[in-house]
């Protein structure tokens, strides 16, 4: 049941008016707050934050990629930059703070350090990154991807439910995928000092310790499962039952496999199935084409590699009682990232000493943080959600948990503003969790 709009929780304050001002943008008859990436709603929306990024005092521009970027001058600007940021897009009936709170509460650190007097070395670059949620052509986070240098041809190629190519949705949306290919985004020369991102727990933990703040250490990985099982179509009212080569079945057992998987998981670990079609529109005709999607989720790297070996087994034996065959195909959406060691300790450090009580914590949801590590050396600070509720209309973090998170930002960004890396080359360390 969603919560009608207009119920969702009052929002007050200056940053929440804007997050409100942002909530108005969603695509009419979907269930909560839908923005959806290329649709007309989030192209609406991405008008609203470039004038508040302009507003805030920033140099705006979007780049070959559709990342919409916000510059704050520093006095070196020759100086690698320092980039916040995150995403407005929403998944389906969505709610109003998932990434919003990474965006409009940089804005407010912008404001912090202005009214502050407090002039960075770097640059600061604040970014409302591209189609952060996965959308229908199983890709993820294609601003942080294509900024990392990750958007690769064949992604482009990946189509919808009708067919759409993903080339065909950035054309449409008004940004040439032919330039995407040769999008340098921010590798090599303009690789950023470090990445910071706010964001919304999404989960329980905060809230059950009483907690105002998460310092993240690593960020799941994701293995996408696409499967299709292969039966014989019959007339529903006439074959016998024990005659049947069922496809519908077999792919309701690998549901079930798949949750016992996810069930079976180590302390990070979770496995879902969120879509099943049946090739055919008829009710009275057994099912003999029917496709599945599926994730499995794990900070724990050496358990989520184990992942598709196990299911493949599993789901092949499933179907091979009802005589039918299943195909898989599998792709990583991102493996296992671990935070930088050395942003953690200055987040951790700005929090401590403003008196702020954290915890480290990893993270079940997927970021544009991701994408980031790949870049520069990368961290994140969660503030907490409601009763642990994310991905729906009662997605709710009150405003003084938003102040702290907007507090510990701007503290963390001038701290890494000053600070110097170890000079051993960037890689993205595996998860150690
Ligand atoms: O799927 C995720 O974890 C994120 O919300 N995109
Ligand atoms: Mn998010
Ligand atoms: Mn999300």
């Amino acid at each position: 049941m969603s919560v009608p709009l207009s119920d969702a929780g009052e929002i007050t304050g200056s940053l929440n008016a804007a997050i409100a001002g942002l909530s108005e943008f969603h695509t009419p008859g979907r269930q909560g707050w839908t923005r959806e990436v290329f649709s007309e709603s989030y192209l609406d929306s991405r008008r609203w934050v470039q004038a508040q990024m302009g507003a805030a005092g920033l140099e705006v521009h979007r780049d070959a990629a559709g990342n919409l970027v916000g510059r704050l001058a520093g006095r070196n600007p020759a100086a690698p930059a320092l980039v916040t940021g995150s995403h407005t897009d929403t998944v389906d009936g969505g709610g109003r703070f998932d990434g919003v709170v990474g965006v409009l509460g940089a804005l407010e650190a912008v404001r912090l350090l202005r009214e502050s007097g407090t002039v960075l070395e770097r640059d600061l670059l604040v970014v409302d990154f591209l189609g952060e949620e996965s959308n229908a052509f199983g890709l993820s986070c294609l601003g942080s991807r294509a900024l990392a240098g990750e958007l690769t041809a064949a992604d482009l190629a990946r189509t919808d439910y009708s067919g759409k190519t993903l080339a065909a949705a950035y054309a449409d949306f008004g940004v040439d995928p032919s330039a995407l290919l040769s999008f340098a985004g921010w590798t090599g020369k303009r690789r950023p000092h470090a990445y910071l991102e706010l964001h919304v727990e999404q989960g329980p933990t905060l809230e059950a310790r009483g907690l105002p703040v998460g310092i993240v250490t690593a960020i799941t990985g994701i293995e996408r499962l696409v499967a299709s099982f292969t039966g014989t179509p019959d007339h529903a009212g006439t074959r016998p039952m024990d005659d049947r080569r069922d496809a519908m079945v077999a792919a309701a057992e690998a549901v079930l496999a798949i949750r016992s998987e996810g069930c079976g998981a180590p302390e990070h670990g979770v496995a879902t199935v969120t879509r099943l079609e049946n090739a055919s529109r008829s009710p009275n005709v057994v099912p003999s084409l029917v496709r599945l999607h599926g994730e499995v989720r794990s900070v724990d790297e050496s358990w989520l590699s184990g992942t598709r070996s196990r299911l493949a087994a599993e789901i092949a034996a499933r179907a091979a009682e009802y005589d039918v065959e299943a195909d898989l195909s599998w792709s990583t959406d991102n493996t296992v990232v671990r935070a930088s060691d050395s942003v953690q300790d200055l987040a951790g450090d700005a929090a401590s000493a403003a008196g702020i009580d954290w915890m480290p914590i990893p993270s079940g949801a997927t970021h544009d943080a991701v994408h980031m590590a790949a870049l520069a050396p990368m961290g994140m600070i969660f503030i907490p959600s409601a009763n642990g509720k994310s991905h729906c209309p009662e997605e709710f973090t009150a405003t003084d948990h938003i102040a702290t998170g907007v507090r510990v930002l701007a503290d963390t960004l001038v701290r890494l503003d000053q600070h110097k890396f170890s000079t051993t080359p960037h890689t993205t360390p595996r998860s150690t969790l």
